[in-house]
């Protein structure tokens, strides 16, 4: 219930001036080319198992991704090759992500975009992240069974590091534990694993495998549950 509360406050945030106009411009436009899609257009808010082990954290939605469809990485194809590998390590009980009502459940692990609302060309600047990052605090601390983030990429992966530089009050070590895929930097309040983003500049060029997936993701439930 607290999820929910802090969702519904989620998306009705405007604070970052630059990606209100960008996701609304998007939503406006796509809205009268297609006229049978619906458009969110709004800030992404979290989406998964309030029990979660495992916090998944993405960069941003995409334009016509998250954007589009309300939902974390639903709508695109970085999220058709994420939600096929919850899938097959048994953390999604259905492997496509469609739309809101298509009745995806995650199991033990919660999704959620360091920045919730989609950026121009896919790029946030600090200042969002900044700006985004007390949404991310305030969600982290209802989902109190987190015990491994999962970042889905470099920036990800630097948004953790803040993020849990914050949490436990102390500063980021150096040097900068650095982001690679399988790695895992441990530290407070929980160890943190890097994956490559499921980007089609990394899906479509095979520097991101399926097999290579499902390995880290079998990293994630090892460190949760192990
Ligand atoms: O209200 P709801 O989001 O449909 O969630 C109902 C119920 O299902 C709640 O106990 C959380 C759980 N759940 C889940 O385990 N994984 C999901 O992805 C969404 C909901
Ligand atoms: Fe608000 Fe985050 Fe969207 Fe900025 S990116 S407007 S802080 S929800």
């Amino acid at each position: 219930a607290a999820l929910e509360a802090l969702n519904e406050a989620v998306v009705d945030c405007r604070r970052c001036d630059r990606l209100v106009e960008w996701r609304e411009q998007v939503a406006r436009e796509k809205r009268a080319a297609y006229r049978d899609w619906t458009y969110w257009g709004r800030p992404m808010p979290g989406f998964g198992d309030p029990a979660a082990r495992i916090l998944i954290l993405g960069l941003a939605p995409a334009a016509h991704g998250g954007n589009r469809t309300g939902r974390i990485f639903t709508g695109d194809r970085s999220g058709d090759f994420l939600f096929a590998g919850l899938h097959r390590v048994g953390l999604a009980n259905q492997a496509e992500s469609i739309h809101k009502d298509d009745g995806l459940e995650l199991r033990g692990a919660y999704m959620v975009a360091a920045v919730r609302c989609a950026p121009p060309a896919n790029l946030p600047t600090p200042e969002e992240r900044a700006n985004c990052s007390e949404w991310l605090e305030r969600e982290v601390v209802l989902l109190p069974d987190v015990h491994v983030v999962l970042c889905l990429g470099g920036f990800a992966w630097e948004s953790a590091l803040r993020l849990r530089a914050t949490l436990s009050r102390t500063p980021t070590p150096r040097p900068k534990p650095k982001f690679g895929h399988g790695v895992v930097a441990d530290g407070e309040p929980w160890p943190l694993l890097g994956c490559f983003h499921p980007s089609q500049q990394n899906t479509f060029t095979g520097k991101l495998t399926p097999a290579m997936l499902d390995e880290v993701l079998q990293q994630a439930k090892d460190l949760a549950w192990g």
